[in-house]
């Protein structure tokens, strides 16, 4: 009800949540109105006449992270569900929510410590220690235990990357055999032009396809040959630079018209690439044996009929498994993760290899110092207001 008016604005729910059983962990409450512009737009103005303020960018999960709710990690992981554009990011981000990078980062502390608390008995109680740490193993619990591990975790930042940033798929071949068909039959809709005529297609198109839930980024490029014109030229420019930036490319080939000189050329450039041999219009030459070339998985399909699609579909999507590893929920550490975890192994690397040289403990202290500093910075527990800032500001929305 709008108290000047006494009009009233919409019936609402008010969920109250008192502290710290919230989101923020401090007294929340939610009024959850029908949803149309309109009356949210009116509840907002009431509410701001009333004394409220609007919340920035991600300033609920930075009061939940600032309250000790979640961590830095698991504060990032909500804007990577916000922002999954696939069931496997989705799931991943899960698994980072519910802690488990967290958890790992957590244990490498306590070697981190123990190792420490070690040295530094020994450097403070020095002559008075029975048996002075035996540096030899301190370094090899080092290796086993704090490098080995974010070593794995590094891997995973490079397997799991094509589920945050998807994978880049080049369709490209001569002109004519088919490119931009095969790319809308894959999308289900017409985004690309096709026509006869050979050349049509002479900017670089670019559409999401999400297969076994991975976003794919798929590109239709301009025909390879040597180019009519100027602006074909630039297309073909173009469609290189497509498929040297791409993950795989479909290598389009024409079924009836066999294997021509022409595509030996273009084949050995492509194989620089991981390649899958599409031989399209089989619709026009029914009796065709199976192709035995390009040397790379060969599929035979109709853009026009549909036919061999689903194994297409299959011939990537094995592709996809053999370059992500198949443990669905497991962690994917993002970029300032990988930076961090880099850096605390450049330190313990270091300390490890002064501990084996016999060198003096203060050295190694130093290094693991840093090291724990840099492990802690993925924790966010003494982060930098402008780390914070950063890591928040990629939220678009009040949560
Ligand atoms: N019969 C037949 N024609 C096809 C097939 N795929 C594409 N075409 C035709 O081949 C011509 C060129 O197709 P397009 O997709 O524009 O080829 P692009 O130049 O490689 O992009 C068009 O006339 C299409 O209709 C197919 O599987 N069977
Ligand atoms: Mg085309």
């Amino acid at each position: 009800m709008d108290p000047k008016t006494g009009k009233r604005i919409d019936e609402v729910l008010l969920a109250v949540m008192r502290a710290p059983r919230s989101y923020t962990r401090e007294d929340v409450i939610e009024i959850h109105s029908h949803g149309s512009p309109a009356a949210v737009q009116a509840i907002l103005e009431l509410t701001l006449s009333a004394g409220c303020r609007l919340a920035e960018p991600g300033e609920f999960t930075r009061r939940a992270f600032v309250n000790g709710r979640i961590d830095l990690a698991q504060a990032e992981a909500v804007i990577d569900i916000i922002q999954a554009r696939s069931r496997r990011a989705l799931e991943a981000a899960g698994a980072m929510l519910r802690g488990a990078l967290s958890a790992e980062v957590r244990a490498l502390r306590e070697v981190f410590l123990e190792v420490l608390s070690s040295l530094e008995a020994a450097i403070e109680f020095g002559d008075e220690l029975e048996d002075p740490p035996p540096k030899k193993e301190l370094a090899a619990r080092l290796k086993n235990d704090v490098l080995a591990p974010i070593d794995r975790l590094l891997s995973r930042y490079h397997a799991g990357r094509p589920l945050r940033e998807g994978l880049r798929i080049a369709i490209a071949g001569r002109p004519n055999v088919g490119k931009s068909s095969l790319m809308n039959r894959l999308l289900g809709r017409e985004r690309a032009i096709v026509s006869p005529y050979p050349g049509t297609t002479r900017d670089a198109v670019e559409d999401l396809l999400v297969l076994e839930g991975v976003p794919l980024s798929l590109w239709d490029t301009a025909g390879l040959r040597h180019a009519a014109d100027e602006i074909e030229a630039i297309g073909v420019e173009k469609t290189w630079e497509a498929v040297d930036g791409a993950d795989l490319v479909l290598f389009v080939l024409e079924a009836p018209r066999g294997h021509e000189v022409e595509d030996d050329v273009l084949f050995e450039r492509l194989r620089q690439r991981p390649v899958i041999a599409v031989h399209n219009k089989r619709d026009l030459c029914p009796e065709a044996p199976p192709p035995d070339w390009p040397p790379v998985p060969r599929v035979l399909v109709s853009a026009r009929t549909g036919e061999g699609l689903e194994l297409l579909r299959q011939a990537i999507a094995s592709f996809l498994r053999r370059r992500i590893s198949d443990d669905e929920g497991e962690i994917v550490p993002n970029l300032r993760h990988k930076v961090a975890l880099e850096a605390a192994a450049a330190e313990v690397a270091a300390a490890a290899a002064l501990l084996e040289t016999g060198a003096s403990e203060e050295l190694a202290v130093i290094h693991l110092r840093a090291g724990l500093g840099a492990a802690d910075e993925i924790l966010g527990t003494k982060a930098a207001t402008n780390v914070l800032d950063a890591v928040f500001s990629r939220f678009c929305i009040g949560k």
